[in-house]
């Protein structure tokens, strides 16, 4: 078996211990780097005086990490630049909010080319090389102008937007090109590879192949799409630990007889956390007589605080939480309580249980693992209700849940109002048919899914 080499903007530690606070992502990825053996790549995420291109090395649980440190000025154009001021907003649909700075193209191409200079001496021939994510596109397409001839994969977590959006990018057609460096790239959906396809086919003059090939500049990749799960079981067991019960029970004494309604998402424009907050105040004002009996539960950590359009809608949920709040509450109830920091995964598995109702409502999410995971938490003899928007990437395989337009309020408001009244029967019907979904493509599923198609791949000619 082909060793693994994983490449991210940052990278997981390998722990033991159960309870740290790590993603199923870097689950998946750490095990399959424990399988095949290897190494993760990435940014340490600390700061130097003058980049250097040490490498900081850790070994631990079968796992090898090493990461490099950037400049300030790297993190402030490339990081807070480019991927989250350009890209991230952009593959997001939201051209208004897209920064297009000169700096910042040059940033992200400066740290492209410092990862691949210090990752090249760390892979040997037959390796297998992993890239993740819209931070690190044209990292393959470096790597290959050094020399490297091994099969290259890349996924994007993100959506791909379609090309009508994407060409309000200065460099866009670079960017795409050097998708082409790869052998297997990887989306979520069906509608973010269409879009990717599209582009190819209408601004490119490329082509279809069989076997998801696409052929554009004497170039071939092989794009799949390959959606991302969670570790289900994992996350099951987590449910049923004391720490989650705990907090289940510290959540029904918090509110007795009353329904709770949660979210939880990093504080993030795509979240849809405003339209979700409108859509439950619609709900409020037009059903008076369920005030008092369901409260919000809103959990959202801050992220990227140092990019103005996070600190901007911040700001904003804070006035607008306080502003229902202070219309609807009563001595002895609030109808949102509003959190702004993380909690440890047991008690997130705690909370998701207790939960009646999940409000997973984001205007555009490349998938969502919030969705799955709330389905995974669920009491399999009274099971709650998932609210879903269609536009998460998760909608293409949870078609079971109660499916929203994010944006309407009126829409959002029924689906509270449904969902609060769904039958018993009717909720392990549905919930029944998601958790078949969740467990069957699980995160590992995904890995093998993606990393077979990688392997399957040629090692290149010399050139
Ligand atoms: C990107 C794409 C895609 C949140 N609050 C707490 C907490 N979380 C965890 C959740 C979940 C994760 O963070 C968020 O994952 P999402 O998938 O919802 O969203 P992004 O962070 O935007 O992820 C997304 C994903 O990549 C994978 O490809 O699905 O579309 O945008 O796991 O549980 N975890 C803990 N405490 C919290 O308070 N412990």
């Amino acid at each position: 078996m082909s060793r693994l080499v994983v490449i991210s903007n940052r990278v997981a530690v390998p722990s033991k211990d159960a309870s740290a606070n790590q993603g199923g992502l870097a689950v998946a990825l750490l095990s399959a780097l424990r399988e095949h053996g290897g190494i993760w790549f990435g940014w340490s995420g600390e700061t130097t005086e003058h980049f250097t291109g040490e490498i900081h090395r850790t070994e631990g649980d079968g796992v090898t990490t090493a990461t490099i440190d950037l400049e300030e000025q790297d993190i402030d154009e490339y990081y807070n630049g480019y991927a989250n001021r350009t890209l991230w907003p952009l593959f997001h649909y939201r051209i208004d909010l897209t920064e297009f700075e000169r700096d910042f193209a040059g940033g992200y191409k400066r740290v492209n080319e410092r990862f691949a200079d210090t990752v090249l001496p760390l892979v040997e021939p037959d390796d297998l090389v992993w890239v993740h994510d819209y931070h690190l596109i044209p990292l393959g397409q470096k790597l290959r102008d050094r020399g490297m001839r091994n099969r290259l994969g890349f996924f994007l977590h993100t959506p791909w937007p379609p090309s009508r959006l994407l060409v309000s990018l200065p460099s866009h057609a670079q960017l795409v090109e050097s998708l082409f460096a790869y052998d297997v790239i990887g989306f979520h959906t069906e509608d973010w590879l269409d879009s990717f396809r599209r582009y190819v086919v209408d601004m490119m003059g490329g082509s279809l192949g069989p076997n998801d090939t696409v052929t554009a500049n004497g170039r071939t990749v092989r794009a799949i799409v390959a959606p991302i799960g969670i570790d289900t079981a994992e996350f099951e067991a987590t449910t049923l630990s004391d720490e989650a019960r705990f907090t289940k029970e510290r959540m029904y004494m918090s509110s007795t007889g009353r329904s709770l309604i949660v979210g939880v998402d990093r504080l993030d424009y795509s979240k849809g956390l405003r339209e979700r907050f409108l859509g439950y105040e619609r709900f409020l004002q037009n059903q008076p007589d369920r005030r008092g009996l369901v409260y919000l539960l809103q959990i959202a950590p801050p992220s990227r605080e140092k990019v103005n359009t996070y600190q901007e809608i911040r700001a904003d949920l804070d006035a607008l939480s306080g502003r229902i709040n202070g219309e609807f509450a009563d001595m002895d109830w609030t109808p949102i309580r509003y959190v702004n920091q993380g909690y440890p995964r047991p008690q997130l598995a705690g909370i998701y249980r207790a939960a009646r109702v999940a409000l997973v409502t984001p205007l555009r999410d490349g998938m969502n693992l919030v969705a799955k995971e709330y389905v995974a938490a669920q009491d399999p003899a009274d099971p709650g209700v998932l609210i879903l928007s269609s536009f998460a990437g998760a909608a293409a395989q949870m078609k079971a849940a109660v499916l929203v337009n994010p944006y309407s309020a009126e829409e959002l408001a029924d689906a509270i109002v449904t969902a609060l009244a769904m039958p018993r029967e009717e909720r392990v019907r549905r919930w029944q048919t998601l958790i078949d979904g969740v467990r069957r493509e699980d995160v590992f599923w995904w890995c093998a899914l993606f990393l077979d198609a990688l392997e399957d791949a040629r090692v290149r000619e010399p050139a």
